[in-house]
């Protein structure tokens, strides 16, 4: 077994955390010979619930948890850390305003980037999955100017992985058949579900999507719709928001990070922008990466037609309006 390393998760007490720790725990993630000691961030009057799911850590018995760190403060929680998961934000109350929301949220990171910058190892891995997610981790990387940019992400894995659901439902194959598609953009309703340079294995053959569903107009109206949509679907019928999904794409985005990708393949993640496609520079955007001995990079040279030109300027512009809106909120 190989010498711990140190992953913390915030908003530990939270629904995500509470399908996200399993995983973690059970060596899914960084590998089964790979030991844990586990920090879990959440706010003060949270603590008790924390230690109920402490409780729980302890009672499945894994073998590679070395140790459980509960804690409301921040320097606890970032301390010589590996990897961060930053799970925890303010939800959205009632009558709340979209600006509310991200006023409150970028307010948080301003102050765990802060904590992150000096507590944490230089080489930590970032992911952010508390929304607005794309432009916490703007904020999040904003503050924390001595950790290299390239490690961080945000988590728009899940939004990936509902398009590659839709497309094996549509065609009734199983959802590791299809390959390559992209998520463009914000993890919101403006995201771009992309599967013009997609393939599914169909009878053991492998074809492109659109040749394969042959119905171009439910490829760029509904399905689109569908992908862009389905957040809040869940949120409708659950009257809760996705936890379970979220968690295990949590998971897949970090073992993949670990791991690598196949050649030829990549995934969606959200990254700082080095201006490839056209994207702002500094922007937190999602792009299709490939993932090689760590290393994340942007696959280049995909074909963009004026269509998808469009839909990526749309949710370019709300990712610029909401990192001003955010940079505003947290010099006030
Ligand atoms: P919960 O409300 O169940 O849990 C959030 C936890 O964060 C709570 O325990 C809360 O006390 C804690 N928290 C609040 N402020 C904190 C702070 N300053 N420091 C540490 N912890 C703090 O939400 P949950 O369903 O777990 O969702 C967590 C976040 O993920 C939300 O912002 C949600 O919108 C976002 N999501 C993002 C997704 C993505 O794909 N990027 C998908 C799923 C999810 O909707």
């Amino acid at each position: 077994v190989k010498d711990p390393i140190r992953v913390v998760i915030t908003g530990a007490a939270g629904q995500i955390a509470y399908s996200l720790v399993y995983q973690i725990c059970s060596g899914e993630v960084f590998g089964k010979d790979q030991s844990i000691i586990l920090h879990l961030l959440d706010i003060t009057p949270m603590m008790g619930v924390l230690q109920g799911l402490i409780m729980e850590v302890e009672d499945i018995s894994l073998p590679i948890v070395k140790n459980v760190i509960p804690t409301d403060n921040e320097e606890t929680a970032f301390k010589d850390v590996d990897v961060a998961l930053f799970v925890g934000a303010m939800p959205r109350k009632e009558g709340m305003e979209r600006k509310d929301l991200l006023s409150a949220n970028v307010k948080i990171f301003k102050s765990q980037g802060i904590a992150l910058d000096k507590f944490a190892k230089k080489s930590v891995k970032v992911l952010v999955v508390g929304n607005p997610a794309n432009t916490n981790c703007y904020i999040l990387a904003h503050y924390a100017p001595s950790i290299p940019r390239e490690n961080f992400t945000c988590l728009t894995r899940l939004d990936h992985n509902r398009a590659k659901g839709q497309i094996a439902s549509r065609l009734k194959i199983s959802p590791d058949l299809v390959k390559n598609v992209i998520i463009w953009g914000n993890h919101s309703s403006t995201q771009f579900p992309d599967v013009r340079f997609s393939t599914v294995v169909v009878d053991g053959k492998e074809t492109s999507v659109y040749k394969a569903i042959q119905n171009d107009n439910w490829l760029k109206n509904e399905f689109v719709s569908i992908v862009q949509k389905r957040g809040a679907a869940v949120i409708a019928a659950r009257k809760l928001s996705s936890a379970m999904s979220a968690a295990k794409a949590i998971c897949d985005h970090m073992r993949d990070w670990w791991q690598g990708t196949k050649d030829n393949e990549w995934v969606s993640m959200g990254v700082i922008s080095d201006g490839s496609y056209g994207i702002e520079k500094g922007l937190v955007f999602s792009y299709p990466i490939h993932i090689k001995n760590g290393k994340l990079s942007i696959v280049q040279d995909l074909k963009l037609d004026d269509w998808s030109r469009e839909m990526i300027d749309k949710t370019q512009k709300e990712l610029i309006e909401e990192k001003n809106d955010a940079l505003t909120a947290t010099s006030s």
